[in-house]
């Protein structure tokens, strides 16, 4: 074992309560933007994470956040007769109930740690179509159970998170300024955004006239940010609630259809390997919808297929910005990796606007 991350991880352990001898721990490489690693102290294992502080600049506010919806949601879990142990994520607090460790002062790494969740894991790519239609009744189910939290309690994380056309406006912004000569390779995929540009705008307007309501969502609803139980294939637990926050219920359907819906891995290079699948786009549909049981509005219902093809246009901006600005934010593990990224989300939105009748007709038989 690498002996200073070794020490870190005990440093981060002890004021949390746990004192045994660290036995083991691995890299988690799913996620782009924190570290994390599955350890054991003792017999148990854990998950402990250092938060990056680049992209969440106020990482006590997330834990705030967490420890208010996590509560709320064992509430529920309990009401429906579920294990809140196994279906929401535990944080350790110290003695003075913070769910975070600052091991080096209050400007340095800031860790968390919460108890690791067994017999399940995640899954990249979707293998079987009935744990999709449980991921979609997961995080149905998830923003169900707050629909009667009081979202005004929630901190902002990251302003703008899915507000498309600001996400838009940065890339442009990052065009003009071209801080890495990279711009010269990225035209055809620049190009695009300048055509869509406009459709991008539609569900964040709709929610700025009060047509489309604020709840609080998950914002981050990728296939790997829910644990799927070995044995049965069912869902078990939504995780990865650093952007729990006021949002857009269209957009944590979008995000979910980007990520599941995909032929192929969100950086497959190969293309003609990337395009949507609508069986994969059923099934989360119809586990999605029947968790929320009639309750989006018409409006939203409406929005629901317009929003995985503005979410996949959104990360593809996202991704193309880093990769003009020379990877700030997404790790990399080569060089043109946030472009490659970039290009697949172009191709499946493209595909996505090619059958999108075929994707509204698909919700109007679950909404
Ligand atoms: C990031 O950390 P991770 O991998 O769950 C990103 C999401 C993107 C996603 C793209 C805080 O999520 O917004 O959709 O990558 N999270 C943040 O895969 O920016
Ligand atoms: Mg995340």
């Amino acid at each position: 074992m690498e002996q200073k991350l070794e020490s870190i991880l005990v440093k981060v352990a002890h004021p949390l309560g746990v004192d045994e001898p660290l036995r083991e721990y691995q890299i988690v490489t799913a996620g782009h933007i924190n570290d994390t690693y599955r350890v054991k102290f003792g017999d148990v294992f854990y998950t402990m994470q250092r938060v990056n502080r680049y992209v969440f600049k106020n990482p006590k506010a997330i834990m705030s956040n967490i420890d208010l919806v996590t509560h709320h949601l064992r509430k529920k879990i309990r009401e429906d007769g579920g294990d809140p142990e196994r279906e929401t994520l535990r944080y350790l607090r110290d003695s003075e109930r913070r769910n975070y460790v600052l091991p080096d002062g209050e400007n340095g790494d800031f860790w968390r740690m919460s108890l690791y969740i067994d017999k399940c894991c995640t899954y990249n790519v979707v293998t079987d179509q009935k744990m999709l239609v449980s991921a979609g009744n997961g995080f149905g189910k998830f923003q169900r159970r707050l629909t009667d939290f009081p979202a005004d309690k929630l901190f902002e994380t990251i302003p703008n998170f899915h507000n498309t056309p600001v996400r838009l406006n940065d890339l442009f912004d990052a065009v003009e300024k071209d801080a890495c000569g990279r711009v010269k390779d990225c035209k055809k995929l620049i190009s695009v955004f300048e055509e869509q540009r406009d459709a991008c705008g539609k569900i964040i307007k709709l929610q700025q006239e009060g047509k489309i309501p604020l709840r609080v969502t998950h914002n981050d609803t990728k296939f790997n940010n829910i644990l799927i139980d070995d044995a049965t294939h069912e869902a078990v637990c939504v995780i990865d609630l650093d952007t729990v926050m006021p949002g857009i219920s269209c957009y944590d359907f979008g995000d979910a259809i980007r990520f599941a819906g995909n032929t192929a891995e969100e950086d497959e290079i190969d293309l003609s390997r990337v395009t949507v699948s609508m069986e994969n786009y059923e099934s989360f549909t119809r586990g999605f919808m029947g968790a929320m049981n009639g309750m989006f509005t018409k409006e939203e219902n409406d929005n629901m297929a317009a929003a995985a093809i503005i979410d996949t246009l959104e990360i593809g901006c996202r991704f193309l910005e880093d990769y003009l600005r020379g990877d700030k934010y997404f790790k990399i593990h080569y060089p043109t990796q946030n472009y490659n990224r970039a290009a697949n989300q172009v191709k499946l939105a493209l595909d996505m606007i090619a059958r999108y009748d075929e994707m509204d007709n698909i919700v109007k038989k679950y909404q």
